[in-house]
């Protein structure tokens, strides 16, 4: 069975993105502090200079994947769709230049499929096929991609929600605690982070700072 839409918003909260190369301590440290902090889900995103290949990636995925375990929070691989089958991931994130969303529905059954979308009709088709979340960015400048497309605020989202896009969105690119609620209010069902957590002098502080601006609606009902 395909994991419930009201699911997939509570887990969009606070997403983390991360691989080995995003973070200043070990990248287990990271993911232990930012789940002690609150993240509700996490992406596993070993690409780039540096990075992680072969054995080396398998046993820190497994790591990765021990501690998500422990406190129930999923776990999506970003890109490779083999390997997070192999792994028995919780869901995938695919963009516009990874293989097409009916092929990985296709391979990876009822799993969490995420698709980055720059527009409405990206947006459009992706939900049409099926996607269970959006990924809208970047929202504001980012380091961490270095291939990212322009800058393009909340309005996108904004203008998503005017237009009929109703599945789960989160909003990834240089959000940070103080740009979290823009995100929400502009129709956002979470933030997805990599250096406002990875890179943090108190990563678990950073997380449940970032945590209490997206769950603020709910504080003051
Ligand atoms: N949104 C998200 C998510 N995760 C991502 N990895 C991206 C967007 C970017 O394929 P893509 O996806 O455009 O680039 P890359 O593979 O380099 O990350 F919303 F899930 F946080
Ligand atoms: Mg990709």
């Amino acid at each position: 069975m395909r994991a419930d839409v009201k699911l997939i918003r509570e887990c969009l909260k606070l997403y983390l993105v991360m691989g080995s190369t995003n973070c200043k301590i070990n990248a287990l440290e990271v993911v232990e502090q930012a789940i002690a902090g609150g993240i509700t889900l996490l992406q596993l995103r070993e690409k780039g200079p540096n990075a992680l290949g072969g054995k080396a990636r398998d046993a820190f995925a497994r790591q990765v994947q021990q501690r998500c375990r422990q406190h129930g929070i999923p776990l999506i691989v970003n890109d490779d769709i083999e390997w997070a089958a192999a792994l028995q991931a919780d869901g995938v994130h695919i963009g516009q230049d990874d293989a097409p969303l009916p092929e990985v529905r296709k391979l990876l059954g009822d799993r969490i499929i995420g698709v980055s979308v720059h527009n409405l009709e990206e947006a459009q088709q992706a939900m049409d096929q099926g996607a269970d979340y959006l990924g809208i960015g970047p929202i504001y400048a980012t380091s961490t991609k270095l291939d990212a497309q322009a800058v393009q605020g909340t309005k996108l989202i904004h203008t998503l929600r005017a237009q009929g896009i109703t599945i789960p969105i989160v909003g990834i690119g240089g959000i940070t605690a103080e740009r979290a609620g823009a995100v929400m209010d502009a129709g956002a069902d979470g933030v997805a982070v990599v250096s406002a957590i990875t890179m943090a002098g108190d990563v678990t502080l950073a997380a449940s700072n970032l945590l209490q601006q997206v769950t603020r609606e709910e504080d003051v009902s």
